[in-house]
């Protein structure tokens, strides 16, 4: 089983090798936006992990700055390979000052829109999350090294050497001194930078939350075993049958050249096969999406969440939250009512994007005429749907060409092609829902929405192992049948 020093090792590991990436990142990081109070104690944290590498980046008073802190010793030297000469009590005072840093960012992330906000305070935050993680897995290293040595110093009461984060792990799932409560808040704390901020340091806050999240994964594989098997199963009966002449097709794995002509004709279409070889799809790998598996991997980690039978209600809010609390209040009753969508969880949870792999289809351009219309992998957008039975996704077109995978569980879905008269979908008129239809597409108010009903469309149940090609501009009704993740690929 790993230690905390392997962990450690492992995260100074990552941020020497990625240090020079750094470099730019923190020149975004203005001392005018940001205050020479906080700016100054914020370099010199940098500078305690080892951050930046070259010493230009930073001017020499700050690397020999005096800290004013009544805690901490008034000539301390801040030099980069001090860290491992710091005493717990030296750590928890640094780590107070990221607590003040964090707070003090936090504030202007959370004042006005948030494309307003100056990227120097997303940066600002997101390097401050990465220095209290290792100044705190140093500062448990430390201590859990203290009660070592206790301990060879008096083996006589085996029980009094234990530290109370000791008591609480389960020592036999966990490293030596770590709790899971502790593990939880910094993954939390690395989620955190993964949301706020840009992914510095080539998403280094998303690797050490998977390396963190790695160490609690046995504690989650048997939680959510208990999961009982009724939520599991439970399932959403459809409100009619699908009407075999609105039925969309099928087509069995098609060539590059067969997809192609979809793509011109702008054919909705089932692709069957495609994702057979997925480890995500497969039941026999063992990264096969199940919910205990999903649970092990990202249980931990913290999202945002859809709040709300469906994002055009009023109440309709996102909350962050963590995967687990996500299941536990909202799936539980099983309302539906909270959805982790249209997330770039796979960014964020890099982990689970190894378990599936982009379709080629999407490299494919309307026409193979020139160069630059065929479309580079680059350009693809990928996004996670992850919630239980109900969830909706109203009536919608997206400017994007769209592969929707079903990974678990099934949908149903309902398509109005592109060329549909606007008017007749009544889209509504404030701008952000521009591209949104008021209509309720299963329980219609034809009193408001006379022309509605007698529109054409198409219709599926979208089954596990099946991907929807849905071209750019139909209008999309989705909603799910049971549990459900789904990935969608969405390019020009
Ligand atoms: O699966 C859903 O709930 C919605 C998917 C969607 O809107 C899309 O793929 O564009």
């Amino acid at each position: 089983m790993e230690t905390v020093d392997d962990v450690l090792n492992n995260i100074n590991g990552l941020l020497s090798t990625r240090a020079n990436t750094a470099t730019d990142e923190l020149n975004l990081i203005r001392e005018p936006i940001i205050g020479t109070y906080f700016y100054t104690q914020f370099r010199c944290i940098m500078s305690l992990i080892g951050l930046p590498k070259n010493a230009h980046q930073m001017p020499g008073q700050h690397e020999q700055l005096h800290l004013h802190s009544s805690c901490l010793p008034t000539n301390l030297h801040i030099d980069p390979r001090e860290m491992k000469r710091l005493t717990a009590n030296q750590l928890s005072c640094f780590l107070e000052k990221c607590e003040t840093l964090l707070d003090f960012a936090w504030e202007y992330l959370n004042i006005g829109h948030w494309k307003s906000i100056k990227i120097d305070y997303r940066y600002f935050y997101g390097y401050i999350c990465v220095a209290k993680i290792v100044l705190k897995l140093r500062q448990i290293y430390l201590l859990n090294e203290h009660c070592l040595n206790e301990s060879e110093t008096d083996d006589s009461d085996e029980d009094a050497i234990e530290t109370e984060a000791q008591v609480k792990s389960n020592e036999s799932l966990l490293p030596k001194g770590m709790d899971l409560e502790s593990l939880q808040l910094l993954i939390k704390v690395a989620d955190l930078a993964c949301i706020m901020c840009p992914p510095i340091m080539n998403g280094i806050a998303s690797e050490m939350a998977s390396k963190l999240h790695q160490l609690i994964a046995p504690c989650y594989s048997l939680k959510w075993k208990t999961l009982s098997d009724d939520i599991k199963s439970r399932q959403r009966v459809l409100i009619k049958p699908i009407d075999s002449a609105k039925k969309i097709d099928s087509i069995y794995c098609p060539s590059l050249e067969t997809f192609q002509q979809l793509l011109q004709l702008e054919k909705p279409c089932i692709i069957t096969g495609a994702m057979d070889h997925w480890p995500a799809y497969n039941p026999q790998s063992n990264h096969h999406w199940s919910l205990e598996y999903i649970l092990s991997r990202i249980g931990a980690r913290t999202v945002a969440v859809e709040i709300g039978a469906k994002y055009t209600d009023s109440e309709w809010s996102q909350n962050l939250m963590t995967v687990d609390s996500f299941i536990d209040k909202h799936w539980v009753d099983g309302t539906g009512k909270g959805y982790i969508a249209q997330q770039e969880l796979f960014q964020q949870c890099t982990e689970l994007s190894h378990d599936f792999s982009i379709p080629d289809y999407c490299g494919l351009g309307r026409t193979i005429e020139t160069d630059e219309e065929i479309n580079s992998l680059g350009n693809i957008v990928i996004n996670g749907w992850f919630g239980p039975w109900g969830t909706v996704s109203p009536l919608h077109f997206d400017p994007y060409d769209n592969l929707l995978a079903q990974v678990v569980g099934r949908k149903y879905i309902r398509l109005y092609s592109s060329s549909t008269e606007p008017g007749s979908v009544y889209p509504f008129s404030d701008y952000l829902l521009s591209n949104t239809s008021q209509v309720d597409v299963e329980s219609v108010d034809v009193e408001k929405f006379p022309m509605f009903p007698s529109l054409p469309y198409l219709e599926c149940c979208l089954e596990q192992g099946q991907m929807l090609y849905i071209p750019k501009g139909y209008w999309h009704y989705v909603k799910s049948l049971s549990i459900s993740f789904s990935i969608n690929f969405w390019w020009t």
